[in-house]
């Protein structure tokens, strides 16, 4: 099953690497346009039925689709810019894998599988994470999805060729079970695989800070209002408070208008992304940082606004599922992570599972993202025990 896995990566491999050896596969643009293809092909060769649900989430089916009783798997396709290969792939070649894996074994499920591959996960393109299975649970209403636009002010709609078709009526009825198998993120695993037990509450607030654009050259230190300064104390806050809740804290994907090295900006656009093992903490991070940004706005004789733009509770993976399956998989250490993912959102609605597979560096979101053949082989191996075991 190595080869199998070396051989199937090394088909992905290249797809969507930018020159700089990361990956650049946003949501429906060519490279994961690609991957889709990719996605479709595989699923031809294993005489599996590909559909689509009209929120540009793929399913190949091994049994009826959505029959009674659906077991999903599967992950994304989409990476954030210069991102790692593996956050997301590896949990779709991996669940194709597990399918050859039961057959040469001569299983045949009593439940349909579908593998998945879920839309915009990462939101790197439309701003909202999990943007898929967002709309196939029916937690976005379709039109205010069909309206997010990139950064080319391209909406989701545009892209997906449609309005989004929202719902899946009675998903919890259909759907008895969601495995995820994805890289571990972050470094706890000393063993192959390992079951999640939640996931961190965490969010995305954008921070706009406004300012006096001038001439950088000819306006007087004492005259300026300058929102980078703004911003930049913001920074520095974000980390200091995250240091003193035991949290995460970062501010990243900065715009500035306008982005001249000789103009003072008017506009300078961040994200905060904040995570804490629990929501108090994570709230009281986020109203630390923003009085922060506030009062140093107070200072500079500028002005901030702070914009929610997803919150995610935390997420308790059903325990008894967690514990079954790491008694499955002779017991796989069970761990939290800090990363949101799709099977995050479909928790609310049906029980549900990740497998974790090790990453010897724990690094994500980074060309360096790794897991040997070896232990994503063994993560093929404990995907295709927890299929047999739940169909
Ligand atoms: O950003 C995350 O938490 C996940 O990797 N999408
Ligand atoms: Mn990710
Ligand atoms: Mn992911
Ligand atoms: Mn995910």
């Amino acid at each position: 099953m190595t080869a199998a896995f070396a051989r199937l990566w090394a088909e992905i491999a290249p797809i969507g690497r930018d020159r700089k050896g990361g990956y650049l596969r946003y949501a429906l643009t060519d490279p994961e346009l690609t991957l889709r293809d990719w996605f479709r092909n595989q699923a031809d060769r294993r005489d599996m039925t590909v559909t689509d649900d009209g929120n540009g989430n793929l399913f190949a089916w091994w049994g009826a689709q959505w029959g009674r009783g659906t077991v999903l798997t599967g992950s994304h396709f989409d990476s954030v810019p210069h991102g790692g290969g593996y956050d997301g792939p590896l949990g779709i070649v991996s669940a194709f894998l597990a399918v050859d894996r039961l057959r040469e074994q001569g299983f045949t499920p009593g439940r349909p599988i579908g593998v998945a591959a879920f839309v915009d996960e990462e939101g790197g393109r439309f701003g909202l994470p999990c943007l898929g299975s967002r709309l196939l649970s029916g937690v976005i209403d379709p039109g205010k999805a069909a309206a997010l636009c990139d950064r080319d002010g391209v909406t989701f709609g545009e892209a997906l060729g449609s309005r989004p078709a929202g719902a899946l009526p009675s998903l919890s009825a259909r759907v008895s079970a969601v495995v995820e198998l994805h890289i571990e993120q972050g470094r706890v695993l000393d063993v192959p695989v390992g079951v999640a037990s939640a996931i961190w509450p965490h969010g995305r607030w954008r921070l706009d800070f406004t300012g006096h654009g001038d001439h950088a050259g000819t306006t007087r230190m004492a005259d300026r209002h300058d929102p980078m300064l703004t911003f930049a104390s913001t920074v520095l806050a974000a980390n200091e408070e995250a240091w003193l809740a035991g949290a995460h804290a970062t501010i990243a994907r900065v715009t500035v208008e306008p982005n001249a090295t000789n103009a003072i900006p008017s506009l300078v656009r961040g994200w905060l992304d904040a995570r804490a093992a629990d929501t108090p903490t994570m709230e009281r991070l986020v109203e630390a940082v923003v009085k922060r940004a506030v009062e140093r706005a107070g200072q500079d004789g500028t002005q901030v606004v702070v914009e929610p733009e997803s919150v995610s509770p935390e997420v308790a993976f059903d325990t008894s599922l967690a514990a079954r399956l790491s008694a499955l998989l002779g017991d796989a250490p069970i761990l939290p992570t800090g990363a949101g993912h799709d099977a995050g959102v479909l928790s609310a609605h049906v029980p549900t599972a990740m497998l974790f597979v090790r990453n010897p560096t724990g690094v994500s979101h980074s060309p360096a993202e790794y897991a040997s053949d070896e232990d994503c082989t063994a993560g093929v191996e404990a995907l295709a025990t927890v299929l047999r075991e739940l169909t």
